[in-house]
């Protein structure tokens, strides 16, 4: 349902909920939903209700005067009340109507008008917020928003097909140039929020991804990459992406008490679990309002993890359990000779090898990809395999490292043979049970843990019903923010995959 909302729209709903729960009711419901979009105050609902002289604040203080107040619950996962449904239900149908393809504070602030009969519409008439005003307001602002762009950013007449120029929604375009996109193809636009963990970049779709459908974090990883790999490689391969890109994609949980899914992917394929990648979403969502300090689990395909944003901005991943599942497995690896490694889960499958002869610097990235790259091919060719026949797709280098305080460094070969600027959140913690497995960690006990960039997480353990459950801290920065065009005439509109 909340698929085609752009990121301020669910912001709103989430305000909304904050709203109700302030007010004590265990509901949301239209007069909420408008107090949320009242707190959204750069939006576009925002700017149409002050051209129309609706204040804000007058808004405010006319609910607050009328809102019952209940004795109910707070949450981020409350229902809407019948009205409230209907007035997202009346969004879609306006977003439809000025052909638009996503719905924003605009269209809720339509849909809230058109209700009429709950608060929030009584209000808003009162105030003189009425159909037909704010529907023209709304095409004159996205008009204007694509007619007059500022003289630096003007681009040159377009060309067929046509390529719009950034931060210009296509859906905007759409709706407001219909002779030029009646003979252009419908490009797709995927907003997404990039980010990066101790050098490791991740790239959160938050609009734009396909719909999997219902059922587990698992069973969506599965229609995700049978029916929509190619979504998955236009997002993170060239020309848009790299090959070290992590992508993240966002889906409903099916299990209570989690906040959301998540899906992680890359060049090549599909990750179970991600560590950076994990602290990367939590901070982007913290960033776009998602998510307050405290605890939050999310589903993943291989499991629940619970994560904990901190006041300071890191973030802790309780991950899925980990175990070493073979101790000292020895492969014999063409121009490089005998190698000798733990397989340990950690949320992935990795082969751990500490006896290498490698300097794990940045310098020597190239050769330590080869090097590694040809143990994995040696472990595939030997048929050495993890519990069931899993592919062992990600190798792990260890060193001391020559940072004072820190336990050790590494160097993560991911499965598409890049490899990892962060310590790696699931090789740390297939690294964290081995340790544990030899005696050489206790639960409790923080593991630092180094990149062959020099960042750091820090590890530790907890046993819960015998297994060894890791916990990995580290903290994300956002480094930017697009709109990615798929149009599908481009001949790479799906990415330079291998
Ligand atoms: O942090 O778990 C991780 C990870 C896996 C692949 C790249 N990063």
């Amino acid at each position: 349902m909340w698929q085609r909302f752009t990121e301020r729209a669910r912001r709103v709903v989430f305000f909304a909920q904050e709203e109700a729960g302030r007010l004590g009711e265990s509901f949301v419901s239209t007069e909420h939903l408008l107090l949320g979009l009242v707190r959204e105050h750069d939006s576009v609902a925002a700017r149409i209700l002050d051209r129309m002289g609706v204040s804000l604040t007058r808004i405010r203080s006319e609910i607050e005067r009328s809102a019952t107040r209940g004795a109910g619950r707070q949450g981020t996962d409350m229902q809407l009340t019948p009205r409230a449904k209907r007035v997202i239900d009346l969004a879609y149908d306006e977003a439809r109507q000025l052909k638009n393809d996503y719905i924003g504070t605009e269209h809720l602030l339509l849909g809230l008008i058109r209700e009429g009969e709950g608060l929030a519409g009584r209000v808003l008439a009162k105030l003189g917020a009425d159909l037909e005003r704010t529907r023209h307001e709304t095409l004159l602002l996205q008009d204007r928003q694509v007619g007059t762009p500022s003289p630096d950013t003007q681009a040159p007449p377009p060309t067929p097909p046509l390529t719009p120029k950034t931060g210009v929604r296509p859906d905007t375009l759409r709706a407001s140039l219909p002779w030029l996109f009646s003979s252009t193809p419908q490009i797709a636009g995927v907003h997404v929020i990039d980010s990066h963990t101790g050098g490791e970049p991740t790239r959160l779709v938050i609009e734009g991804a396909p719909d999997l459908g219902a059922g587990s974090a698992l069973d969506k990883l599965n229609v995700f990459k049978q029916m929509f790999d190619p979504f998955r490689s236009a997002v993170v391969n060239e020309p848009r992406g790299s090959d070290v890109l992590v992508g993240a994609m966002l889906v409903p949980p099916s299990i209570e008490g989690c906040i959301t899914g998540v899906l992680f992917f890359n060049n090549v394929g599909y990750l179970g679990m991600c560590g950076h990648g994990m602290i990367g979403v939590v901070t982007t969502l913290a960033s776009m309002n998602f998510l307050q300090p405290g605890i939050h689990s999310i589903e993943t395909p291989v499991g629940v993890v619970k994560v904990t944003l901190h006041d300071t901005g890191e973030v802790s991943v309780q991950n899925v359990p980990a175990y070493r599942y073979q101790e000292a497995v020895s492969v014999e690896v063409p121009s490089i000779g005998r190698i000798t490694g733990d397989i340990a889960w950690g949320g992935n499958w990795f082969f751990l090898v500490q006896e290498h002869g490698q300097e794990l610097t940045l310098n020597n990235v190239d050769s330590l990809t080869e090097f590694t790259w040809r143990i994995r091919q040696a472990l595939t060719e030997n048929g050495i395999t993890a519990q069931d026949g899993q592919e062992i797709d990600h190798i792990e280098l260890f060193s001391p490292s020559p940072t004072q305080g820190v336990d050790s460094r590494n160097f993560v070969l991911c499965p598409g043979k890049a490899y990892d600027r962060s310590p790696c959140g699931t090789g740390t913690s297939a690294k964290l049970a081995c340790l544990v497995a030899s005696g050489k960690l206790k639960p409790g006990e923080v593991w630092k843990q180094e990149s062959v960039t020099g960042s750091v997480f820090e590890g530790s353990v907890q046993i819960e019903n015998g297994q060894i459950v890791p916990t990995i801290k580290g903290r994300a920065y956002i480094n930017g923010e697009a709109f990615l065009m798929l149009n599908p005439h481009d001949p790479l509109c799906w990415g330079i995959g291998r």
